[in-house]
């Protein structure tokens, strides 16, 4: 068990007041907070090793560089890749699906076919169909059902020879959806096309496996588990990461340059250029190491008591609708008040020191599908407790209140 008052102790901004008021941080789908080792962290870098990485033979160089391949270690380590090669860094989860759809427009035909699903953020679909419009491929919606899970039969209708690549989210943002994934890369690569996972709302709660998946990509940012802003990772099997061009031209991911021809680095090098984000990288995996303290069944258990505890309570509340009922969900509780504008409770409750997030929660189709402009969305980290649920719905009964 958790103990969640030495927990909370760690996160800094967790003690602060909003507006008067005690913070309530359920905003954790969007970024999660920062423990004090992940914030001691990133001074302690630029106080004692501050340096540009992989280029000078001088000794502060050479410890930023070890610094940021450890960093790439332990990452491989967590999520079990094969090679340290395998796991790149990027500056967030939009980074790895742009660096992956700009790859594939060397690969793909006209008529070739996309499979994106129903539940994606804006940034697993946009790039999706820039790359459509660049190569004359076609994307095709796997659907979803009111309970805001994908139809895994119409996923299997949809497969085909022509399709050349899947993409799907481990977990939805909006709704909370854990999708079968397994099933899904299963399914994919028997008609022979590559799949990618947008792991960007799963790896807050649990240890994703790549090589147990069997993913050709996965990709997730580092801000939604505790650690920077700008910081990211793209996983790619090698062969793939072999076959794609890379992303950007520039220092560090060449082997040679001359007018006439450029080569290009190994893996990873090749889809680092220019001087990335060192210290973010470097404290992705202090976050990672915390996240590991705290240990995933831990986090596991305290946030299915949240969900559970926050539906239960949620529904107590009259005209409450709660928008994703799947059988498998995370700790992402969304949901609508019967005649009030979900903005208008965001504004009245973050009055009374409770973050949630309102809107379209960059998944518009989502919204589009139940026909309303937006939810209010509660999303529980491992730190947040019981209580707080008790103070979020004393305060959108007040909010109901004041606008009905
Ligand atoms: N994919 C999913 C499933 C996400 O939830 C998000 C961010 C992204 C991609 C993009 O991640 P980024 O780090 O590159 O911006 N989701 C949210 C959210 O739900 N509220 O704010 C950001």
């Amino acid at each position: 068990m958790l103990d969640i008052n030495k927990i909370r102790a760690d996160f800094p901004i967790l003690s602060q007041k909003v507006n008067g008021k005690p913070l309530v941080y359920f905003d954790n789908g969007a970024t999660s907070q920062k423990p004090q080792v992940v914030i001691d962290a990133i001074s302690k870098y630029y106080q004692e090793i501050n340096a540009n990485i992989h280029r000078g033979v001088h000794t502060l160089s050479q410890l930023a560089t070890d610094a940021y391949e450890i960093s790439r270690g332990k990452i491989q380590k967590h999520i079990n890749a094969e090679f340290a090669h395998e796991v790149l860094f990027t500056s967030g989860t939009t980074h790895g699906i742009n660096l992956v759809t700009n790859g594939f427009a060397s690969i793909l035909k006209e008529g070739d076919e996309i499979l994106v699903s129903a539940l994606e953020h804006h940034s697993n679909i946009v790039p999706w169909q820039m790359l459509c419009e660049k190569t004359g491929a076609v994307l095709r919606v796997i659907p979803m059902n009111q309970e805001g899970e994908l139809i895994m039969e119409e996923y299997d209708k949809l497969l085909s020879s022509k399709t050349k690549i899947v993409t799907v989210n481990h977990i939805s943002n909006a709704l909370g959806t854990v999708n079968p994934i397994k099933y899904m890369i299963d399914k994919a690569h028997a008609v022979g096309a590559a799949i990618l996972i947008d792991g960007a709302q799963a790896v807050p709660h649990l240890k994703p496996d790549v090589q147990e998946l069997d993913c050709d990509f996965y990709v997730f940012s580092g801000h939604k588990i505790c650690g920077p802003t700008g910081t990211g990772i793209l996983y790619g099997k090698e062969a793939w990461l072999n076959k794609l061009p890379p992303y950007q031209g520039g220092g560090e991911m060449i082997k040679e340059v001359s007018f006439e021809k450029t080569t290009y680095a190994e893996l990873p090098h090749k889809f680092e250029a220019g001087t990335p984000n060192v210290a973010g990288g470097i404290v992705l995996g202090t976050a990672i190491d915390y996240m590991n303290e705290v240990g995933f069944d831990n986090i596991q258990q305290q946030e299915k008591e949240l969900l559970e505890y926050g539906t239960k309570r949620l529904l107590e509340i009259e005209g409450l609708k709660i928008f994703g009922t799947a059988k498998e969900k995370t700790s992402v509780i969304s949901f609508n008040i019967e005649g009030i504008h979900p903005y208008d409770i965001g504004t009245i409750v973050d009055k009374l020191g409770i973050a949630v997030r309102t809107g379209h929660h960059c998944a518009q189709p989502i919204m589009t599908f139940y026909d309303i402009p937006g939810t209010i969305r509660a999303s529980f980290a491992f730190y947040n407790t019981t209580e707080e649920i008790d103070m979020m719905v004393a305060a959108i009964k007040r909010a109901q209140m004041m606008l009905s």
